[in-house]
């Protein structure tokens, strides 16, 4: 298999739902270490604007969205499977539950109630990441008094979907839903054990999530963003397989536009390569590391015609 780079830092979430997928596939990885808050100079060269984090690279391919790397890492590796087909549809749809509805109440609580300990610059980042004012502590600290009752409506449910002594969420093998789950909740005690009280309750989540740690973060070895760059200079991107593109999409070899839907919502330009049933590439040109092809999941995502400029 040609080599896996990951970029993303240690306090991510998302970040750790890759990590762990790269565990439980027992994958060996390089490991780019990238700023959490923009500018981020050495990742914005491979992604051509997206910001966020995890970004898989593997030569001059780069895979953005946790939801389109997680399935890449399938691809190049299915064994051990995480999309079983008789349970890949409901697994995506507990994902984006987990990901969406769990998932802010639990950031804006766990956050709100941590403020002394965040990253200089992190929540003036985050505002600005969602088109938002930078909030100041007290601002915060509503919030996460807000969304605390949020929180604790939904714990209870995940208990309740391990109440018949099931190993995983969707049964006997584990599934993307696993993972999707498991990590807004590792994010509630990531940066300190503040809230660790809120999860006590939950005896079976917590067996749960014991399992999912056990994955493990496969072999990382470190590697600098300059080779990383350097990797991708070098490499030529693979070629694409044949397209399945809607009537309505743009035609391939088209300019076009990419962004996320909801939040750090960066325009990626480049001419568009390959549309799958869930899947968009573009191939861009960029002064440090050359042609490369970036990779986009088409749900959360937006995908139109560009200008071509004169
Ligand atoms: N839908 C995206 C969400 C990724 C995401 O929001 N990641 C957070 C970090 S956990 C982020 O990008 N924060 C801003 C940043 O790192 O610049 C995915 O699945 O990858």
């Amino acid at each position: 298999m040609s080599e896996l780079v990951l970029h993303h830092y240690d306090f991510s979430n998302f970040a750790e739902k890759v990590r762990l997928t790269l565990g439980y596939k027992g994958l060996a990885w390089h490991s780019v270490i990238i700023p959490p808050i923009a500018p981020k100079p050495d990742l914005i060269p491979l992604t051509g604007g997206y910001r966020r984090t995890p970004v898989l690279q593997v030569g001059a391919d780069i895979y953005c969205d946790t939801r389109l790397i997680v399935r890449e890492l399938e691809r190049r590796a299915p064994s051990p499977t995480l999309f079983a087909p008789a349970h890949a549809a409901a697994a995506d749809a507990l994902a984006y539950w987990a990901e969406n509805r769990l998932m802010r109440p639990i950031t804006l609580y766990v956050s709100g109630m941590n403020v002394d300990q965040l990253p200089t610059g992190l929540q003036a980042d985050r505002s600005l990441m969602r088109g938002l004012p930078p909030p100041d502590d007290l601002t915060m600290r509503r919030a996460a008094l807000r969304n605390a009752p949020l929180v604790r409506t939904q714990l209870p449910q995940i208990e309740s979907m391990l109440a018949d002594g099931r190993t995983w969420l969707l049964g006997d093998q584990p599934t993307v839903a696993d993972l999707a789950m498991y990590h807004p909740l590792w994010f509630f005690t990531a940066r300190t054990q503040r809230l660790a009280h809120e999860l006590h309750p939950y005896v079976r989540m917590a067996q749960w999530m014991q399992r999912v740690r056990a994955f493990g973060h496969g072999s990382p070895a470190p590697l600098s963003a300059q080779v990383a760059l350097e990797i991708a200079r070098k490499a030529e991107p693979a070629p694409c397989a044949p397209s399945s593109p809607e009537p309505e999409d743009p035609g391939l070899g088209a300019l076009v536009r990419v962004r996320a839907d909801d939040y750090g919502r960066d325009a990626i330009e480049g001419e568009l390569v390959y549309l799958g049933t869930d899947e968009i590439a573009v191939r861009r040109t960029d002064p440090v590391v050359g042609t490369v092809v970036v990779h986009f999941p088409r749900l959360g995502y937006d995908l139109r015609a560009a200008e071509r400029r004169a």
